[in-house]
């Protein structure tokens, strides 16, 4: 559906005047904001339905994404961007002396999310939209998202980040769709008419109830559905007189988001809040199912519905199918057993020990007791079926319970026919080394899936001057098909493209040293590198490399050795939890301060620690980077995505051989990217001999000595204990991360990107392959290989708007 600027101002004055008796002229921003999100909404609710019609009427297989977390940032502009509204909205209000920035401020980040999983989920429900699937989100209404994050004497505070608080614009609340999901209690299986049936005893009953997001696709007419779960207290009948504990142990569940990445906690909330979206989700496809697809007919489950397992923590979703098929619809378990695998598919995220979720037997049958009697039962199937075909051994390490505990990632491999990394080197990780087993098991089950991004919110939204330099000069099909991306390498040579180029960056650099200047107080060069490293704080990505190279760089100056000017931005938040992460934001905190009020240094050098970092600060630091660090210890990072928003940006990539740097590398060519450190063999090599000794390393480079030294002979103020703690970290013998054994290669490949920098042109060039390349990081590339080779899904046929 068009709108033309006209009509759009006569909706905005009508509904400003309708909700709050006023003028536009009168209205403050938030009043703006729910104006301009209603007029939104009303936008592509015939869509919505549409959608919904057309779903039953074709009655495609669908996919249903299973995931713990999901992170979009703000949703205003993509929905204008994706209705096809966005310029002519932005220009209208321009008319009325308003500007769409500035109102869309006003929009809470929803941050249902830690980091790369989270944003990869958000990501692929824009892009199942947008390439036309019918794709459903499934997670949890979370009341109170991440954490935000103040630096208070350089040390990380965590404030409650209490989205929810202003009115949420975009979800629908569905109290019809409510399920009941049950925990605790007692069960016994009694006989009726000849079927075991569990009969429940003294359970907590709770009752799910369905918020409803809009994903607005691409232009193309079709709006799917992120569906997220709250907890609330049952109906009478299920529990009468509810006192206010009984509510506050209810409402807890979907209170808050557990701020860890990368590591596991079994904490028995956190097992709560996986059954409870599980639960909820797997209910409400199989009523939908038994309602509009095939009545009783389960055998016909896999061909209508797909179910994502995104990490481990919906891996329940493989019992819990279970219980419902073979309790609930009386399927026989073989066959329920052959629709669940059929149905189910899974992704790692990871290959680090301590992320991988290990139950207590003790844990989960107190809080779950059917659900640990299917689990029982399928690890019993398990090695019953394996005797005699393989070793003991090899049973022994893949089963689901060993030593107590339910390991849900062999829960989930054992349950999916499909099981994927997300880059190339991480998915030949699991086979050769963490999943090696179960390859020689299932090699068919194993496939590699790359992620991506979507160009539309990384470039389209948050550089909209790049996005019209590409429609200059390659035409604007690349916004629908990012294949068109590569011609902008017929540009190479071209000097006005790689001037645009560099003023675009320069401009964007201008607005990034303004927001700093705002939020700090600190003044930067927007002539300088701007030197971005924003991931979440975690040793394996190694924000401690760069916090070296920062300290060497600082002491070349002190000793009048030049470099070119550079600010180094960093944003990261660390898990509350984690100590050593928050003694590195300390230390870079205390760095900071040191050299930008340093007089001998003035604005050579400039370190900016940002507060905060989400999606909303993602948009305004990407664009103005010039280079983006990627330096996490070869084999430790799975794929990574930042590095792929980056380079989409015109930033020139610092690498070493991981994740989907690899990848990068190989689409940019090797003169393109600027890579470094321990190859693969050389890391496993280490950890296989436990012959890394940083010491010998340290003892014997000056360079090194000189910049690790000033953690801890009081060059740095304020951070004694701090500094001292990431003294001895680098220096322990195997220490694991390879810190110190990376360093040097990393200075001499840091002085190799001063020279290019000091080429301009070059510079730009490189710059500019580097965007043309991103087009295969392309989440729509990375999502339409998920449908066609895991989920088997055709496109829904559907009338495009006019
Ligand atoms: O997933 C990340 C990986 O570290 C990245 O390399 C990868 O690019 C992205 C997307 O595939 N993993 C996470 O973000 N993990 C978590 O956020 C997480 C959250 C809770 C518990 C465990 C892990």
């Amino acid at each position: 559906m068009r709108i033309t600027k006209e009509e759009f101002k006569q909706r905005l004055a009508r509904k400003v005047r309708n909700y709050y008796e006023e003028e536009i002229s009168e209205a403050s921003n938030a009043e703006l904001f729910a104006a301009l999100s209603a007029i939104v909404r009303d936008g592509f609710a015939p869509q919505w339905r549409r959608t919904r019609i057309s779903e039953k009427e074709q009655k495609q297989k669908q996919v249903y994404y299973f995931s713990i977390e999901f992170l979009p940032g703000t949703l205003l502009k993509s929905n204008l961007l994706n209705l096809g509204w966005l310029e002519t909205v932005s220009e209208a209000l321009e008319d009325l002396g308003l500007d769409l920035d500035t109102i869309a401020t006003a929009e809470p980040d929803m941050a249902l999310g830690n980091g790369g999983l989270g944003r990869l989920a958000a990501a692929f429900m824009d892009s199942l939209a947008s390439t036309g699937y019918t794709g459903n989100g499934n997670g949890i209404r979370y009341k109170y998202g991440l954490f935000k994050q103040k630096f208070v004497n350089g040390y990380q505070k965590e404030l409650p980040n209490d989205w929810l608080k202003s009115q949420d614009y975009w979800e629908v609340r569905r109290e019809s769709k409510s399920v009941l999901v049950r925990f605790g209690g007692q069960v016994h299986m009694v006989d009726d008419n000849g079927w075991l049936v569990p009969q429940y005893e003294g359970e907590e009953v709770v009752r799910a109830v369905p918020y409803d997001i809009a994903i607005v696709g691409y232009q193309n007419g079709l709006t799917n559905t992120l569906r997220l779960w709250d907890a609330e207290i049952p109906p009478e009948g299920e529990l009468n007189y509810p006192t206010i504990e009984d509510r506050r142990r209810i409402e807890d569940i979907t209170s808050i988001l557990y701020p860890d990445d990368s590591n596991y906690e079994g904490r028995l909330l956190r097992l709560k809040q996986e059954y409870f979206f599980t639960s909820a989700g797997l209910q409400s496809i199989l009523n939908y199912y038994v309602k509009e697809i095939a009545k009783h007919d389960f055998s016909e489950l896999p061909n209508y519905v797909a179910i994502h397992i995104n990490d481990t923590h919906p891996a329940l979703a493989v019992a819990e199918m279970m219980r419902l098929l073979v309790d609930k619809y009386r399927v026989s378990w073989d066959k329920a057993w052959n629709i669940t695998v059929k149905t189910m598919s899974y992704t790692n995220h990871t290959i680090m020990q301590e992320a991988l979720e290990k139950w207590e037997i003790s844990m989960m049958s107190e809080l779950l007791p059917r659900i640990m009697q299917i689990i029982t039962e399928i690890d019993r199937r398990y090695v019953e079926n394996l005797k005699n075909k393989v070793s003991d051994e090899v049973i022994e390490r893949t089963r689901i319970i060993k030593d107590g505990k339910v390991r849900m990632a062999h829960l989930a491999i054992i349950g999916s026919h499909s099981i994927n990394g997300v880059a190339e080197l991480h998915t030949q990780l699991l086979e050769t080394e963490v999943l090696k087993d179960f390859y020689n098991l299932y090699p068919e089950r194993f496939n590699n899936k790359t992620n991506g991004i979507t160009l539309r919110r990384w470039i389209q939204i948050a550089n909209p001057d790049l996005s019209k330099l590409l429609d200059k000069t390659i035409g604007k099909e690349w916004r629908a098909n990012s294949d068109e991306m590569l011609n902008f390498e017929k540009y190479l040579h071209n000097s006005e493209t790689l001037n645009s180029l560099k003023k675009i960056k320069y401009d964007n650099k201008v607005k990034l040293a303004k927001l700093i200047k705002d939020r700090t107080g600190i003044i930067v060069d927007p002539k300088a590198i701007f030197d971005v490293q924003v991931k979440r704080l975690h040793a394996y990505k190694r924000q401690t490399l760069k916090l070296l190279h920062i300290l060497h760089l600082y002491q070349d100056l002190k000793a009048g050795i030049d470099h070119p000017k550079r600010v180094v931005i960093f944003g990261a938040k660390a898990a509350p939890s984690y100590v050593f992460a928050k003694q590195v934001i300390k230390v870079i905190n205390e760095t900071a301060n040191m050299i930008n009020n340093d007089p001998d240094i003035h604005d050579k050098l400039k370190v900016i620690f940002l507060e905060n970092y989400d999606v909303t600060l993602a948009e305004k630091i990407i664009p103005a980077a010039d280079v983006s660090e990627q330096i996490s210890t070869t084999t430790k990072e799975a794929s990574g995505t930042s590095n792929m928003k980056l380079m989409a940006n015109g930033a020139l990539t610092v690498a070493t051989m991981d994740g989907a740097n690899i990848e990068i590398k190989d689409a940019v060519g090797e003169d393109n990217i600027f890579s470094f450190g321990l190859a693969k063999d050389e890391v496993y090599k280490y950890y296989a001999s436990k012959s890394y000794h940083p010491r010998n390393l340290y003892e014997n480079d000056a360079v090194m000595k000189r910049a690790v030294d000033s953690l801890i002979d009081g060059t740095i103020p304020n951070s004694n204990s701090e500094g001292q703690a990431l003294f001895n970290n680098f220096l322990e013998d195997n220490e694991q991360f390879l810190v110190l054994a990376d360093f040097s290669s990393y200075i001499k490949i840091q002085n190799k990107l001063e020279q290019a920098w000091a080429q301009e042109r070059l510079w730009y060039q490189m710059s500019l392959v580097n965007i043309a390349h991103s087009e295969r990081f392309d989440v729509d590339k990375t999502i339409k290989r998920y449908a066609k080779e895991i989920w088997h899904l055709n496109q829904l046929k559907i009338e495009k708007t006019k």
